[in-house]
């Protein structure tokens, strides 16, 4: 009986300093919800965990993202939902794991919108509290609602969404129409030569990189023969739009340009800004300032590239007077891909760099490449600069921020994590869903599961592991982060109790 009521004693008091803790984290997120700040989202494309000096690159140095990490929280466990770019942009933007929805998976630049304009939004919840909202750079979550005629008002578009603001490119870098389009318009079209655009068959007479080959500066590894376009063969046909397509070299600039716009004409309002940057993913065409700056060829000098563009805009926010108001968060919708589809360099240049920082897989991967990023969160006086190991997702942004600005939201998939994005609490979220071409694996705690999977166990064009395989996988990523030791027959108890889990997420 004494035993007993020791126990029960130890049980009580345990809980007492649960509660307290609790208690103490909830007063120190109202001190900081007593000024809204304006929020910002830099995103990266294609960036791995490995691709930065404050993540351990030595061969690069990213000095103006580096003072984001020494000067704000940087996670060593952050993770985009997927392995590719829509599925993560989904998530990021809406708060929902994108395996619920079909439709996000890699768009074709033609593709409809899918996010549904009745669907709650990063954007739409900061309206709601009162927010200005802008989004610049990349999108890639379609527009329209299919046969979008480039050369009349584009809708739905970003402006259907929540965003007030919208200057982007509709897919990628790689992806016809290669123009800019604010606010659901395409700029600088000519209206004696429109656009036309199509993902199934080239316009009579148009040059291919196939039949023209001679017109081609950057060569196509694999993908990327269709329309060339300043001497850069792209994914689908276009036709006309001379005036309006963009210059690659000039893309950082030009969005770096309407970002700094952005922050200056909203600086006496409160604002939510995602800047979506290009950079490091295909074709990488940094520059002539960052040509050849970083040894590494193409793919470092855009890294280069993108870090000038970091210290820039926080140059703005500094000069704006904005930084003590302002919650910056940095990630990277996907892991790091090397050859991509064009002859760049990536592989032959790398030299010791290690883009994954030592994660297996890469880009397209269920392994932890694929969506292990890196991610930060910085704000000047506010957050305490530190690195926490807290389990974070990018789409517990959405249940997060909505606790920041005490905006509502029923989406369930995104979790509250705000301490720990602000970096008052250690505890992130306690399992992850994660996802690569609508495959999906679960993460709990340390481990990681992967079900068995049909398909290439390699995607030779990349060459990357994309995690399937015949039989369960089951890594402790705190002790094997390689995830060099399959312990599912070694572990049959713990592995049993990951599948239930997880089935019961995923809903099979
Ligand atoms: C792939 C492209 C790749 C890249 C990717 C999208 C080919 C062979 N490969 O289909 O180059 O564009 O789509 O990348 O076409 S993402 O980061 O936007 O998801
Ligand atoms: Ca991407």
């Amino acid at each position: 009986f004494k035993i007993a009521k020791f126990f029960y004693f130890i049980l009580v008091s345990i809980f007492f300093i649960q509660c307290k803790n609790d208690k103490k984290q909830e007063v120190l997120v109202d001190e900081i919800k007593d000024t809204k700040p304006n929020v910002v989202i830099l995103y990266l494309d294609d960036l791995g965990y490995g691709d930065l000096s404050c993540y351990g690159a030595t061969a690069l140095k990213t000095p103006n993202i580096d003072k984001l990490a020494t000067g704000g929280v940087k996670f060593t466990n952050g993770y985009a939902t997927s392995a590719t770019c829509t599925p993560s942009r989904y998530a990021i933007l809406t708060g929902v794991y994108p395996w619920r929805n079909k439709d996000a998976k890699i768009l074709p630049g033609s593709a409809p919108l899918i996010i549904s304009t009745s669907q709650e939004t990063l954007p739409k919840l900061f309206k709601s509290k009162g927010y200005e909202t802008g989004i610049v750079g990349k999108w890639h979550l379609g527009l329209g609602s299919g046969n979008v005629n480039w050369n009349e008002h584009i809708s739905p578009s970003p402006n259907e969404v929540g965003f007030d603001y919208s200057h982007i490119m509709a897919a990628t870098q790689d992806r016809v129409p290669t123009v800019y389009i604010e606010n659901g318009n395409v700029i600088g079209l000519d209206a004696t030569d429109p656009i036309e655009v199509n993902y199934q068959k080239n316009f009579d007479g148009e040059p291919t990189a196939i039949s023209n080959p001679e017109l081609v500066t950057m060569k196509w590894h694999h993908g990327h023969n269709n329309s060339i376009v300043n001497g850069i063969p792209r994914i689908g046909f276009v036709k006309g739009g001379e005036a309006a397509k963009w210059k690659d070299e000039d893309m950082t600039d030009h969005f770096l340009a309407k970002a700094q716009n952005y922050v200056k004409t909203h600086k006496k309002k409160l604002f939510f800004l995602y800047y979506a940057l290009q950079q490091p993913h295909v074709p990488r065409t940094p520059h002539a300032r960052f040509e050849g700056k970083s040894g590494l060829g193409p793919r470092g000098d855009v890294i280069l590239e993108a870090d000038w563009v970091i210290g820039e805009f926080m140059k703005t926010l500094e000069e704006e007077g904005l930084l003590e108001n302002t919650l910056i968060v940095f990630s990277s919708d996907n892991g790091p891909v090397l050859n991509d589809g064009y002859e760049d360099d990536a592989v032959e240049k790398l030299g010791n760099h290690d883009p994954n920082g030592g994660l297996r897989g890469g880009k397209y991967s269920l392994f932890e490449a694929g969506t292990h990023v890196p991610l930060m969160t910085y704000w000047k006086g506010k957050i305490k600069p530190q690195v926490s190991d807290a389990l974070v997702c990018q789409v517990d942004l959405m249940a997060s921020l909505a606790t920041l600005i005490d905006g509502k939201i029923k989406t369930s998939d995104s979790e509250n994590i705000l301490s720990a994005f602000l970096g008052q609490s250690n505890i992130g979220r306690q399992s992850l869903v994660i996802e690569a071409n609508t495959k999906t694996a679960y993460r709990e705690g340390d481990w990681i599961m992967i079900p068995p999977y049909t398909g290439e166990a390699i995607n030779t064009q990349v060459n990357i592991e994309l995690g399937n395989a015949e039989e369960y996988q089951l890594y402790h990523l705190k002790n094997d982060k390689a995830q060099r030791n399959n312990l599912a027959s070694s572990e049959p108890n713990k592995l049993k109790e990951m599948i239930e889990s997880f089935e019961a997420i995923r809903g099979n």
